[in-house]
């Protein structure tokens, strides 16, 4: 079987810098331009699929909003991303770079820790948020079902301790880790026909670096008291 390849992880010296990911444009997706190779649908008598739907929230007037924007000006960014299916973390990357670089992140205020699998992305992750360099962490990789309950272990352990190491630290660390049954599955995810989860990661990333510091620019300085 070739579907999962420990593969190279390629430098990402040419990078296509595309738009940040446009939320409203994800929601406005017909169903008939979904790829062929996402599973059919469900018979008409059965629960219909719950939608993504990354759009819009109206928070309404009268209460205090701390909304975040991506923006990467003055920020520093770690990313911790897996060698295994290289060539698809390797487009993850170049996706997360090219939305941190258009947000305003300098290139030399962004560093990569590589590491072996997706299953070593949270102490990857953890070691960088707790070097208290960065702003945010992005972590991201790529596993890929095969004919043995190892992805389940996988997946789960890379998602629960990459929110640990947020929980740990406080410092935001998103998770953009491709789960995927299959390679085509994976391949649209990482700029193909379903985007880039790379640059919708490192956009979520300074989205929360930049919420937490509205949060802490407010809670720093001297309020009303609660009481
Ligand atoms: N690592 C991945 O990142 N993706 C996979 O699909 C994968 N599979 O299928 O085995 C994988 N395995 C390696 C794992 O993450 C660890 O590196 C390894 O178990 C050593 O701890």
């Amino acid at each position: 079987m070739t579907e999962r390849l420990p593969g190279r992880l390629e430098g990402a010296d040419e990078l296509r810098v595309t738009p940040p990911f446009d939320a409203e444009a994800e929601t406005r997706v017909a169903p008939d331009e979904r790829e062929a190779e996402d599973p059919p649908a469900p018979p008409a008598d059965s629960a219909p699929p719950a939608e993504h739907a990354p759009g819009r929230l109206v928070i309404p007037d009268g209460v205090g909003a701390f909304v975040g924007m991506p923006s990467g000006v003055r920020r520093s960014v770690g990313i911790v991303v897996s060698r295994y299916n290289g060539d698809i973390t390797t487009k993850l990357l170049e996706g997360a770079l090219g939305a941190l670089t258009a947000a305003g992140v300098q290139r030399d205020r962004i560093d990569v820790l590589q590491v072996p699998g997706a299953f070593e992305l949270p102490l990857g992750a953890m070691a960088l948020a707790k070097s208290r360099r960065y702003a945010c962490v992005v972590a991201l990789g790529c596993v890929i079902r095969g004919e043995t309950p190892h992805f389940d272990y996988i997946a789960a352990e890379a998602a629960s301790g990459l929110q640990l190491a947020a929980l740990e630290t406080g410092v935001p660390v998103v998770l953009g880790v491709l789960t995927t049954e299959n390679r085509a599955q994976a391949e649209a995810r990482a700029g193909g026909a379903h985007g880039n989860k790379g640059e919708e990661a490192a956009s979520s990333a300074l989205e929360m670096a930049d919420v937490f510091a509205r949060l802490r620019a407010v809670t720093a300085a001297p309020g009303p008291s609660a009481a």
